[in-house]
């Protein structure tokens, strides 16, 4: 199994602190962001979207870091994860809309501009964090 990531993507991050709680085999291929080799043909052929998290499970393709957890707690049948109860399940489908909505559009995006010095508005992105946080 394969992960391909980028060591300062949160969204990777969230695949590869599942794998290893997980404790299941796994490579960690690195892709060069900075050189743009996710937008390259064969990374667009993995990923359209052109974004890292990618899991390459021996051919099956998943992409999208909740999707990939979603398919890691259910691959290996670990309903303490990934509950099958109906409440159980709704509780845990909200907390990984809630981090690819608010939290990624909110102090992730934040993090991007001070770290990477994103183009986005600061006031706007601050505000979602705030909100957030309240
Ligand atoms: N919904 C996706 C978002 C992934 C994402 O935005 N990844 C960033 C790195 S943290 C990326 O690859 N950005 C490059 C781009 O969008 O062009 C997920 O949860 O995996």
């Amino acid at each position: 199994m394969k992960l391909y990531h980028h060591p300062l993507s949160g969204h990777a991050h969230r695949a590869h602190l599942f794998l290893s709680l997980l404790g299941v085999p796994y490579e960690l291929v690195e892709v060069d962001m900075a050189a743009g080799a996710h937008k390259a043909p064969d990374f667009l052929k993995l990923n359209p979207f052109g974004q890292v998290p990618v899991l390459d499970d021996n051919g099956t393709v998943i992409t999208d870091s909740s999707a990939i957890l979603v398919y890691l707690a259910r691959k290996y049948g670990r309903t303490d994860w990934l509950p099958e109860e109906a409440v159980a399940a709704a509780r845990i489908q909200k907390w990984l809309s809630v981090a690819s909505g608010e939290i990624a559009y909110g102090p992730c995006a934040a993090r991007l501009v001070t770290v990477f010095g994103a183009d986005f508005r600061t006031d706007e992105v601050i505000a979602r964090r705030t909100a957030f946080s309240r």
